[in-house]
């Protein structure tokens, strides 16, 4: 035998004679001939999984994926049918499953069904929600209770066609047997769902238009298609319209809608890029309020982690030698200031005192107390003041510690301080007395100073500027009707009747404004003169931004009393909206209410997302629904949960 033969050999023989195999690899010859042998088997296997049966390609298929996932690049292109289908790679498309074999077929189907059961699990994880449909545990003419689940354990959350949260980390509630109702709530009178899903409606009107003109923007314009940037968010587009109305999608279960918001949040918003000066209180109402209201409603960590990079962007503005914040703060400098034209760059009181419910709330999901701090030293500096007859002016120097000019309103400037001492007190399953106290004394300072009836019989607020009254009441100061309402039944006192009382009144005289207009729309402000009651009066002060506070104060009146005259006010200005807010573009506001064609202002407000359509939804809705017992709105109508509902989510 050759020792130089074409095939290699593994005993080499020299004379005859066997020679040890000393050498350490082939020679070139050999390597090729190796190499020719193992390529070719190779080939011939690789071939052969193309004509296994579908379900065995399917297998191949799974691993291909696997692999493609761990390094696409270290593969050969992949089987046709694949390349394109990005979003569900192990699924054939129809084409495919056309010439399929009809057995072949069903077993497609429910591999497809499988597939689409493991995604779902994937992305969705479900809470073990159970929750029954009850009516209101807060019946009418009962005082709001501590927190009252109303539950069933062998009723399954989806039977009452809720949809689980959306691509959720789920962090379990605090140990309870009890799931408060965050989606559905379908009321038991046709016409009442029906107008619900009519809200539901507009609320996809002006979402949908917002994703397609506006998207990532503050705002939308929705008759110039465009989006539209507010002062108060700064230069930059920071997506308000989308962490302002994440939570309404989320509770009207516009599911996908809430998904792609979600996703959002996750992987566009990014604090870091921010560069602009924003206010403070805007940003803490609309976003850290929205993304907090989400994660308790969901567990998914994102909103939490989201909330807490905002807020900690804020802190800087608090470097001031009372701790009272800055009205603006800029997120890359961290230079903080206030208004010029805030009496000598006073802070706020309707700004400053609109952040206890948010960074409170922070510090326990968070388990940091930097959050609490904060608010807690601007309720001391509050407390210790002394107050003018007991009243708290809207202007306050964060240097000094004094009050600026003193003029006193419920409505701009004043308005949402009042409303966190009560919400604050709720907030905590009523054990922040102190806020409770604050806010009783307030009041009755407030009802001794700016209460008045007016020659037509009806009550309003008027502004107090140092001694003189102005009998004029905005918008804003609507929500009052709902806040004592609220004050009413949360606490049973000598205070409880005298809060009821008014907050009637109050809401009736909202909604007066809103009758007496051409549109049925309300306007900013009305006086109450010896010519006109309840009419805007000049020019600038006629229009309507698609405010929500009228409508708030129906919701909770509803709620409270069960007076279905609320529920019809509401739907008069669902009614309202449609005919001369809505455009194909979304929802716009309207520079005078009394004209018969009034002039659009072409800006879709974020709040009209978060609040004036979640109030609308939820005055429509079973009052199981984000119960009063459970939840308490911010001023933004975000829900927080109430201490001691399971979806408070408190840090250990
Ligand atoms: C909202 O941003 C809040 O309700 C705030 O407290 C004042 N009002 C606007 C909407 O009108």
């Amino acid at each position: 035998m050759s020792a130089t033969g074409i095939l290699p050999t593994y005993q080499r023989f020299v004379n005859g004679v066997p020679v040890p195999f000393s050498r350490k690899s082939f020679k070139p010859r050999e390597k090729y001939v190796i190499f020719v042998v193992v390529a070719t088997f190779a080939l011939v296997c690789f071939g052969t999984f193309f004509y296994l049966p579908s379900s065995s390609t399917d297998s191949v298929y799974k691993v291909y994926d696997q692999i493609k996932r761990a390094g696409p690049e270290l593969l050969i292109p992949p089987p046709p049918h694949l390349e394109n289908s990005r979003e569900a790679p192990r699924i054939l498309r129809h084409e495919d499953d056309a010439r399929m074999d009809p057995h072949i077929l069903g077993d497609r189907e429910k591999l497809k069904a499988k597939i689409e059961e493991d995604r779902e699990l994937k992305v969705l994880e479900r809470p073990d929600l159970v929750i029954k449909r009850s009516s209101s545990p807060s019946s009418a003419g009962q005082p709001l209770n501590a927190p009252n689940y109303q539950m069933d354990m062998n009723v399954a959350a989806e039977e009452l066609g809720m949809q689980p949260p959306l691509n959720v980390v789920t962090v379990p509630p605090a140990s309870s047997d009890h799931y408060p109702l965050i989606q559905g709530g379908d009321d038991r009178d046709s016409v009442t769902r029906e107008r619900r899903n009519k809200v539901k409606q507009m609320m996809k009107h002006a979402w949908d238009n917002y994703v397609r003109y506006a998207w990532g923007k503050n705002e939308l314009k929705p008759i110039s298609k465009r989006g539209h940037q507010a002062s108060v968010f700064g230069s930059q587009p920071l997506g308000a319209t989308i962490l302002d109305g994440l939570d309404t999608l989320y509770i009207m279960g516009l599911n996908k809608e809430f998904r792609q918001a979600r996703d959002w949040v996750a992987n566009e918003f990014d604090v870091d890029q921010v560069s602009a000066d924003v206010s403070v209180f805007e940003v803490n109402i609309r976003f850290v309020a929205g993304l907090l209201s989400c994660f308790a409603l969901t567990g998914d960590t994102i909103f939490r982690d989201k909330a807490q990079q905002i807020a900690d962007k804020l802190l800087p503005a608090f470097n001031t030698p009372t701790g009272i914040p800055n009205a603006l703060v800029n997120f890359k400098t961290g230079v903080s200031r206030n208004y010029g034209w805030a009496s000598s760059s006073s802070s706020i009181l309707s700004e400053f005192g609109t952040l206890h419910m948010e960074f409170a709330y922070l510090s326990d999901v968070t388990a940091k107390s930097v959050y609490r701090n904060k608010v807690d030293k601007i309720r001391h500096v509050l407390r210790e003041i002394e107050k003018p007859n007991g009243l708290y002016p809207n202007y306050l120097n964060p240097r000094t510690g004094k009050w600026g000019q003193h003029h006193m309103s419920m409505g701009a400037l004043g308005d949402s301080f009042y409303e966190y001492l009560l919400k604050v007190w709720l907030q905590t399953n009523k054990e922040d007395v102190e806020a409770r106290e604050m806010f009783d004394d307030a009041i009755q300072a407030v009802f001794k100073h700016m209460l008045f009836k007016s020659t037509g019989g009806l009550t309003y607020f008027g502004e107090l500027k140092f001694e003189r009254v102005e009998h004029k009441m905005d918008h804003l100061a609507c929500f009052a009707g709902g806040l004592l309402g609220l004050a009413s039944k949360s606490l049973a006192n000598e205070l409880s009747t005298r809060y009821m009382e008014v907050a009637k009144q109050l809401t009736h005289t909202c909604h007066e404004s809103y009758d007496r207009s051409y549109t049925k729309l309300g306007p900013e402000s009305f006086r109450f003169t010896e010519g006109a009651e309840a009419k805007a009066l000049k020019s600038g002060e006629k229009y309507y931004i698609l405010r929500p506070e009228v409508i708030e104060s129906y919701f909770y009146m509803y709620r409270l009393t069960k007076d279905e005259k609320y529920r019809e006010w509401a739907w008069e200005a669902v009614q309202a909206i449609e005919k001369y807010c809505r455009v194909p573009g979304g929802y716009t506001g309207l520079k005078n209410v009394y004209s018969e064609e009034p002039i659009q202002d072409d800006v879709q407000q974020s709040f009209f997302l978060a609040e004036t359509l979640k109030y609308l939804y939820l005055i429509f809705s079973d009052d199981s629904l984000i119960s009063l017992d459970e939840w308490v709105f911010n001023t933004e109508a975000h829900p927080f949960p109430v201490k001691g509902n399971p979806l408070y989510r408190e840090a250990a």
